[in-house]
Parts: structure tokens; sequence; C-alpha cells
């Protein structure tokens, strides 16, 4: 949803919905993507369609000034454009292939967490350990360009730390209680196995070389 604007369009799902069975059932990828992300589409739409104004403002810009925005659809539009942001970035970040991070992404992985394998057991320790609903996070820091691991609640996003994201767990019960019920760190280590490692090594490169606009 790249500098999408209103009216918002709920993005495809890249792969089919059966395609990380048995480990996400098709069922709560249909559910996940086609009801909730949909649903904070529409919502975000229903809340900006009197407010003309705000039509030409895309949606980083949306999710980053929000508490600039009318007291009376603040709160709805942080909340919605948030899960818009979050979900659109949760969905493109998965894949049924398995990859591994290669090149500078592997490199700044390893300076900043010792190996592949400690960042991925520190992401999944910060994702498991979220209170309530919420998401775990691997951000780029450009003021100190280093990679971090940081958890938001409800759909805050990592814009409002001044970070950029990578990578997004959402730890939000309707990503895994139909398959995995209370079991949430089951569900964080099989969602980090299929996170599509050379999609977010791309997110990377991108951001080291400047030439992502700094939405906040
Ligand atoms: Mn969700």
């Amino acid at each position: 949803m790249k500098n999408m604007r209103y009216p918002f369009q709920l993005p495809p799902l890249y792969f089919p919905p059966a395609a990380l069975e048995p480990y996400i059932s098709a069922q709560t990828m249909e559910l996940h993507h086609g009801k909730h992300f949909r649903n904070y589409v529409d919502s975000l739409n229903a809340l900006l369609e009197p407010y003309s104004q705000y039509h030409d403002t895309c949606l980083e810009q949306l999710i980053c000034q929000w508490d600039s925005l009318p007291a009376d659809i603040r709160t709805a539009a942080r909340n919605n454009g948030g899960g818009c942001f979050n979900h659109d970035f949760y969905f493109r970040g998965l894949s049924p292939k398995p990859s591994e991070p290669q090149g500078a992404f592997l490199e700044a992985i390893r300076r900043d967490f010792g190996s592949f394998d400690q960042m991925k057991q520190r992401l999944a320790q910060v994702s498991v350990q979220v209170f309530g609903s919420g998401w775990g996070w691997l951000c780029y820091d450009k003021n100190v360009n280093s990679l971090c691991i940081i958890a938001t609640s409800n759909q805050d996003t990592p814009y409002r730390q001044q970070l950029y994201p990578v990578v997004a767990v959402d730890v939000w019960e309707h990503a895994y209680y139909l398959d995995y019920q209370n079991k949430r760190a089951d569900y964080v280590d099989t969602l980090i196995s299929h996170i599509d490692w050379e999609h977010a090594g791309g997110i990377y490169r991108n951001l080291i070389d400047g030439g992502v606009d700094t939405p906040f």
C-alpha cells in the first residue's frame, strides 16, 4: 500500500491461502487477509470519506501524523491506518518458499545480533512477550545505522519510534488462534520460518541506499 491514497484498496494475497499449510491454515489466511485486513481498509475509508482534505495524504503520512488529525477521527485513524500498513507489510513479508538473508543484510544481522539464529531467537522472544495484542518487528534505525528488534502495541507502527520496519510478526490472536490456540510461541516460531528473507533483504538494501523517503 506504499504511497497509496484514499480510497484505499485491499492488496491481493501474494500466494494461495493454503500455501503455508499445514503451518498456517487456509482458513486462518482467508480470515486474516479477507476479513481482518479488509476491515481495516474499509474502516479507514469510511473514516476519511467526509474529510476530503486528507484524500491526497498517503498512508505513511497518515500513520505518522495521526495525532494532528481532527480529534474525532484521531484514534480510529491511528488504529485503522496502522492496521492497513502493518497487515500489508506482514502478508508481503511471508513466503511458502524457504529463504535466507544474503549479502549486506546478512552481514548487518551478524554485526548487530551475532548470527541469523540469534536474531531469529530475539525476534521470537520479543514477539512472544508482547502483552495482549501487538506486533514484533525487525527494524532499521537510520540514526545509528543498525538493526534492532522492538514490539508495538495494538496497531502502532515502528514509524512512531522513528524506526523503519524490515520484518513484521503479527501476534494478535486472530493471526493464530484457529491453528495454535493459546500456543503463541509455536505460531511465532512457524511464522519466522516462513518469512521471505530475500524480500526483507531488499527492504534493508533500499534503506541503507537511502532510497526511501523519511515518512516522519
Ligand atoms: Mn492481524
